[in-house]
Parts: C-alpha cells; sequence; structure tokens
C-alpha cells in the first residue's frame, strides 16, 4: 500500500499541470497515466496558450523552451468568402496569445516532474478509485501485471474525455449537457513554411477554413469536412486545392504547400458535467468538458481548472476545512460555461452548416459580417480569445 495526499489520474496537461502546482507547494502526489510516455508525448493537440496559461506555466519554472520557441501572437485574421479583418488583440486587451504545441507543453512538464523525483507512473492499468464519499479514498491499478494500491486524501481525474474518473461518479450526481455538431475538422501538418503572420479563421461558401502553425518550417491548417468523412478522399492535391479556394488571399500571395505528414478528422462536440466534484473525487480539463476546438479553449481550460483546483487544496491543507473544496466546482465552472459559450459562438458563426436551416445560415454569416465591421463587436471577440481573467 503506497500513501499520498492526492492521487492524480491522467497526465495530459490538466495532470501534470496540477502535479507541479502541488510539488511546489510541497503537496505530496502520485500522477498514474494509462498509456506510454513515447504516446504522451507525440499526441498532436492544441497549439494556442493563452496570456494566463503561460504565465501558469512560467511562474512553475517550465517556461523555457516555450519563451524561446513559442510564437507570440498579437493578432487573428477572421475572415467571410475572401474578405480578411485583422484584430489587432494586443491593441485592443493588452494581452497576446502564443503559438505552442501541446506536444511540446506535455514534454516540458513530464520533464520538470521526472526532475522532482516524485512518482508517475506510465503504463498504469485498469485504475478504479473507490471510498471517494468518505475522507480516505484508494486508488488501485496494475502494473507490470502486478496490482497496487494508493491511500490518499484527494483524488483528482484529470483523465480525459475517455476516463475512467466521470463514469465512476454515481449516475444521478451528474447532470450532462451536450452539444453535437453537423460536421467536423480534417487537420493537416505539412512542412511548408506558414503562409501568414497571424491565425486566419475563414468561413467561405465551401466550409470554414483555419490558417495556423508550429513553427516557421510546420504549418498546421484545418477544413471543415463531414464527421464520417473518409480519409482516402481526401488526397494532398485535394487538400491544398481546398485550403486555396477557402483561405483566399486578397492580396494574391497563395497558400505554400508542403509535404503533409498527418492528416485527422476531428469530431466537435460542446459538453459539460456538473458539478465537478463528489465527495473527495474531483474532475478538472477534459475529463469534466470538452469545447469544439475554434475558440482554441481547451487546453487553457484545463489549465484555469487545476489553477482553481490547486488553490483550493492548498487552502484545504492550511485550514483543515472542506470549503475551499467545495467551492472548486462552481468556481471553476463559471469560467467554463463562458469560453462554454464562446467557443459555441465561434463554431456556430464560423462554420456554414451543411444541411442546416438557410435561415440560420444567412444569420450566421450575417454576423460575422457584423463582427468585421463592428469595433465593439471585434472587441469581445478578442476580450474572449485571449481568455478572461483567472
Ligand atoms: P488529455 O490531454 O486528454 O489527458 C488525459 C490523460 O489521461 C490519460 N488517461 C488515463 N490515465 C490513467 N487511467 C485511465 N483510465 C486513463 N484514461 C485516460 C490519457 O492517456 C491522457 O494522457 O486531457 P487534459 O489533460 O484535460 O487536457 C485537455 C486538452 O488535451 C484538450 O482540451 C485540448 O487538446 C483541446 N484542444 C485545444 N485546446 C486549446 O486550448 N487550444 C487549441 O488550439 C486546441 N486545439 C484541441 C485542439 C484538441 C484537439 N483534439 C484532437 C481533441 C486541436 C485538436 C485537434
Ligand atoms: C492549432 O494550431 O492546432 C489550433 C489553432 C487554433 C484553434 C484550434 C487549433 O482554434
Amino acid at each position: 500500500m503506497q500513501r499520498t495526499q492526492v492521487a492524480i489520474i491522467g497526465a495530459g496537461p490538466a495532470g501534470l499541470l496540477l502535479g507541479q502546482l502541488l510539488h511546489k507547494a510541497g503537496i505530496d502526489n502520485i500522477i498514474l497515466e494509462a498509456r506510454d510516455r513515447a504516446y504522451v508525448e507525440a499526441r498532436i493537440r492544441a497549439g494556442v496558450l493563452e496570456q494566463g496559461t503561460v504565465n501558469i506555466l512560467r511562474d512553475l519554472g517550465v517556461a523555457q523552451r516555450l519563451d524561446r520557441a513559442g510564437l507570440v501572437h498579437p493578432g487573428v485574421f477572421v475572415a467571410l468568402d475572401g474578405r480578411r479583418r485583422h484584430i489587432d488583440m494586443q491593441q485592443m486587451t493588452g494581452k497576446s496569445v502564443t503559438v505552442y504545441g501541446q506536444t511540446e507543453v506535455t514534454k516540458d512538464l513530464i520533464e520538470a516532474r521526472l526532475a522532482t523525483g516524485r512518482p508517475l507512473v506510465f503504463e498504469a492499468q485498469h485504475v478504479s478509485i473507490r471510498d471517494f464519499e468518505s475522507k480516505s479514498p484508494r486508488v488501485r491499478y496494475d502494473k507490470d501485471g502486478t496490482s497496487q494500491e494508493i491511500a490518499c486524501d484527494i483524488v483528482a481525474g484529470c483523465d480525459g474525455f475517455h476516463g475512467i474518473s466521470r463514469p465512476t461518479f454515481p449516475a444521478d450526481a451528474l447532470t450532462v449537457y451536450e452539444r453535437v455538431y453537423p460536421f467536423a475538422w480534417l487537420g493537416i501538418l505539412s512542412e511548408s513554411p506558414p503562409a501568414a503572420d497571424e491565425l486566419i479563421y475563414a468561413r467561405h461558401k465551401r466550409g470554414f477554413a483555419l490558417f495556423s502553425m508550429r513553427s516557421p518550417t510546420i504549418t498546421r491548417n484545418y477544413l471543415q469536412c463531414r464527421p464520417d468523412e473518409d480519409l482516402n478522399e481526401w488526397p494532398d492535391h485535394r487538400i491544398w486545392e481546398e485550403l486555396r479556394a477557402r483561405l483566399v488571399d486578397p492580396n494574391g500571395e497563395s497558400i505554400k504547400e508542403g509535404k503533409i505528414f498527418d492528416k485527422s478528422v476531428l469530431p466537435m462536440r460542446s459538453f459539460v458535467v456538473e458539478p465537478l466534484r463528489h465527495g473527495r473525487l474531483f474532475l478538472a480539463g477534459d475529463a469534466a468538458h470538452i469545447v469544439p476546438p475554434t475558440g482554441a479553449k481547451g487546453l487553457n481550460l484545463a489549465a484555469s481548472d487545476v489553477y482553481y483546483f490547486a488553490e483550493a487544496i492548498i487552502s484545504h491543507y492550511a485550514r483543515g476545512d472542506e470549503a475551499p473544496l467545495e467551492a472548486y466546482s462552481d468556481r471553476a465552472l463559471s469560467r467554463v460555461w463562458k469560453a462554454q459559450r464562446f467557443s459555441w459562438w465561434m463554431t456556430s458563426m464560423l462554420h456554414p452548416a451543411p444541411d442546416g436551416d438557410p435561415f440560420d445560415n444567412r444569420v450566421r454569416s450575417a454576423e460575422l459580417d457584423y463582427v468585421m465591421s463592428s469595433e465593439a463587436a471585434i472587441h469581445s471577440l478578442a476580450e474572449n480569445y485571449v481568455g478572461l481573467p483567472f
């Protein structure tokens, strides 16, 4: 039997960040991860970090590489049928975002974790949680064929959308809010220099397209597609043709083609469960909520959840009462719902719905047209995109 203060399930951004925040406060914790290190470090996902997320990484002392290689973006473009509008977020809000791959954030956090000497168990199989309605929950798992048990005070369910923490809650303890969208994104990574300085979110009659990047030599692009899209129907030349059509550049310079080395289809979903706590079992990050990627909020919400959660755990141990832990769910959800609203709004405004109501489609296109022409509306977009304050 092992003993710790906080057992953390999942070594994605939520679990790894929580582990570091608790370590910094001198709180003992163990992280259990189902996959191996190489798999966790290679998972291609988010790319845009809010200033608040960058600040957390800096405070933890894990931002050296981020400060060197992260691309600071003071602005962003939105586009409607080929017409572009630049949004100077820095000038409007005093904040910017940083483009730095989630793969890199994860590598930095794993390296920092290993340097602390605190346990991070990869390939922990059959993780299960019990006695979480008491003050001494237990977590069981199998490692290399032997079964292990951890006694702890608090269990942090940071195991993503498909993890075991959320299904461990009694069914009647959670309320689910969900929306599934009738479209998806085809994501590609290519060896080509970025064709513009800023990200471009484009609504086009042929469908949404997003131009993004990972580095001065790697471009990340997304195209709206069907949720059941067959990748075989997307040979490289069709992808470039579609990107050129949807991201039409008013200045004539064109998308730069390069070797495509990754293609995948991402479903789009909005999802929240409430509350984030039952007894001594807590949820944070994708285990509790999913946003469609159009607002670039998923990873940033994982960071804000664990920021609030770590504060609650730290003051719980300082004062010895339950109140800070009780307040966590409401505090985190208040920020989560605002990001849900923004992600839903960006998604609805920027994607023509393939078989959607024609009236809705015209109104949404008009909404983007309005945003592109109104300082008040564009200011609101900028304020949400750079991240609401913690
Ligand atoms: P993760 O990253 O899914 O990590 C959960 C971890 O738990 C492990 N696990 C288990 N471990 C032990 N036992 C079990 N039974 C377990 N079951 C699962 C998993 O192996 C994994 O290591 O969740 P976390 O930490 O909450 O982090 C959330 C973010 O990963 C996610 O919100 C973002 O990637 C979303 N997202 C974006 N967010 C942004 O802020 N900005 C973006 O630009 C952005 N773009 C994106 C995205 C997500 C995408 N995909 C593929 C979902 C773009 C994409 C394409
Ligand atoms: C990305 O670079 O992967 C990315 C950027 C912005 C988004 C989503 C994903 O909204």
